[in-house]
């Protein structure tokens, strides 16, 4: 029986996953984007020092992300001298944005495939917010609306969080959240001069000044936020997975796992990360080789060469291709699939004991749950990460500001070559993301993302192995074949944008 689950809602964008049931399994999945962008088809010929203005506006989510690996990307190209502060303000930038990024994934967007929102109708307290969700949450069950009018209902059939308790403080935090988001985003509009799209963020730094003033309001807020990690997200994500244990082993993906490492921690653009770069594949662990990375199009939508290394990539849009059917494309590391994202990022750091935090909350959470580090690959792997990332981003941010020199230069002084080329690459918060320049006459010759979810959402590669999402919904077993609540917490949990996906 084939079932098509989408457009799958509360994600970024245009996803469709067709699925084919036999006896309630999963025996067939396709992963597909539904919308073609662009981005790199019209980088070309534009001023290079544009790029990591042009390319942030891939995605309002993580834009932060592509002026990073894009700005890496240039200094790489043009042989630029980063100062101490202009590290410091990127990372101050990117990982604010990461921190926004998982409270809003966890919350606005995943929450609600276990909290039991209809729990809100018994609240008989006198927080205003609460009364004002219960009305709504009221009004949409009285109203046959087929189009309603908040994000909560309907919603799919399944087992909910079954504690009052538990469902109206997720609640409750589920709106306290959108307020911390913001907090976060001021943070990174401190030095980055807006949220989205930063103005600021430059290959070689930043053109904000740090003052104190602007390090102390950083500071205060990321403080406020690092408290709400600790006090409420974390404790509802083990509430989650002591309510749904059996998620630890619902959603694994069967390729290997790639992080390109999270933030470096000394001047060195490719030096020590806060998170360390690695490839994991069949147990063993391998430093990333961008020359091993291939973009296969046997069921994309392009006309294109199929396996073409990054420097060499093409985008020929083909909407009727036969056999085709997602407008993403298939990127393979050594021909494998490649899980991105949090897992990956926890798990490549925690292989190679870089990170003696990482360590310490992956056993702590881990032994709370009964679990071992292989079992972040799932559903419940994947949220726990984003907090074991939240908790060591956060902290990492505060020290940072105290390494600021006030009196040190905050941007590189250079000069853009004729020709040239560089690679950027960083951990987006949805995962490992690259992206490629070459100049040529002071103009941009090529540029290439090599995106997150286009890794994480692939189609079939041209050996006709499944992407990182379709390997993780072949075999789940689901209650409900029409509605599978199952397959969708699987896709919610790798946190897709179509829009970054595509680009
Ligand atoms: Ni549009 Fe993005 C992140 C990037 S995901 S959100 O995180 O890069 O593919």
């Amino acid at each position: 029986m084939k079932i098509d689950i989408g457009p799958v809602t509360r994600l970024e964008g245009h996803l469709s996953i067709y699925t084919t049931i036999e006896n309630n399994i999963v025996t067939d999945a396709r992963s597909a984007g539904e919308m073609f962008r662009g981005f790199e088809a019209f980088l070309r010929g534009r001023d290079p020092l544009d790029a990591q203005q042009i390319t942030q506006r891939i995605c309002g989510v993580c834009p932060y992300a592509h002026a990073i690996a894009s700005s890496y990307a240039q200094e790489n190209a043009y042989g630029v001298e980063v100062p101490p502060n202009g590290r410091i303000l990127h990372n101050l930038i990117q990982g604010a944005n990461h921190l926004y990024d998982y409270l809003l994934h966890f919350y606005q967007l995943s929450a609600l495939d276990f909290v039991d929102v209809t729990a809100i109708l018994k609240y008989k307290g006198a927080d205003a917010d609460l009364t004002a969700l219960r009305d709504w949450v009221k009004a949409e069950l009285d109203s046959k609306s087929p189009f309603p009018a908040t994000p909560f209902l309907p919603r799919l059939s399944g087992q909910y969080i079954s504690s009052p308790d538990i469902n109206i403080g997720a609640l409750k935090h589920y709106i306290e959240s959108l307020e911390i988001q913001k907090k976060a985003n001021k943070a990174s509009a401190i030095f980055g001069g807006r949220f989205p799209h930063a103005t600021a963020i430059f290959p070689g730094g930043c053109t904000q000044s740090p003052t104190v003033d602007h390090i102390s309001s950083y500071r205060s807020l990321i403080s406020e936020v690092r408290d709400f990690i600790h006090q409420k997200y974390i404790p509802d994500i083990l509430a989650v997975a002591a309510g749904f244990p059996a998620y630890w082993n619902i959603g694994k993906s069967r390729g290997g796992f790639l992080s390109y490492g999270l933030m470096p921690v000394g001047p060195e653009r490719d030096g020590k990360r806060l998170f360390a770069p690695g490839v994991l594949s069949d147990g063993k662990m391998a430093p990333v080789d961008f020359n091993a990375i291939r973009e296969d199009v046997k069921y994309s939508r392009y006309s294109s060469g199929s396996g073409l290394k990054v420097a060499d990539g093409d985008l020929v849009p083909a909407p009727d291709k036969e056999g085709a059917y997602s407008w993403i494309k298939a990127p393979r590391y050594q021909g494998k699939a490649m899980e991105v994202g949090p897992a990956a990022r926890v798990l490549v750091d925690y292989v190679q004991n870089n990170n003696p935090q990482v360590r310490q909350l992956v056993d702590r959470f881990a032994g709370q749950a009964g679990i071992q580090a292989a079992d972040l690959n799932s559903v419940l792997g994947r949220h726990l990460c984003r907090a074991v990332t939240a908790a060591v981003v956060a902290d990492f941010l505060l020290k940072e500001t105290e390494r600021i020199d006030i009196k040190g230069p905050y941007m590189a002084r250079f000069d853009l070559p004729e020709s040239c080329e560089g690679f950027g690459a960083t951990e987006a918060s949805r995962g490992a993301l690259l992206h490629y320049i070459r100049v040529k006459g002071r103009k941009i010759e090529k540029y290439e993302c090599v995106v997150p979810t286009t890794w994480n959402c692939s189609p079939r590669d041209d050996h006709d192995h499944p992407g990182t999402i379709e390997s993780a919904l072949i075999g789940t077993k689901v209650e409900n074949p029409e509605e599978q609540i199952e397959s969708n917490r699987i896709v919610r949990s790798f946190d897709p944008c179509l829009a970054c996906a595509v680009h």
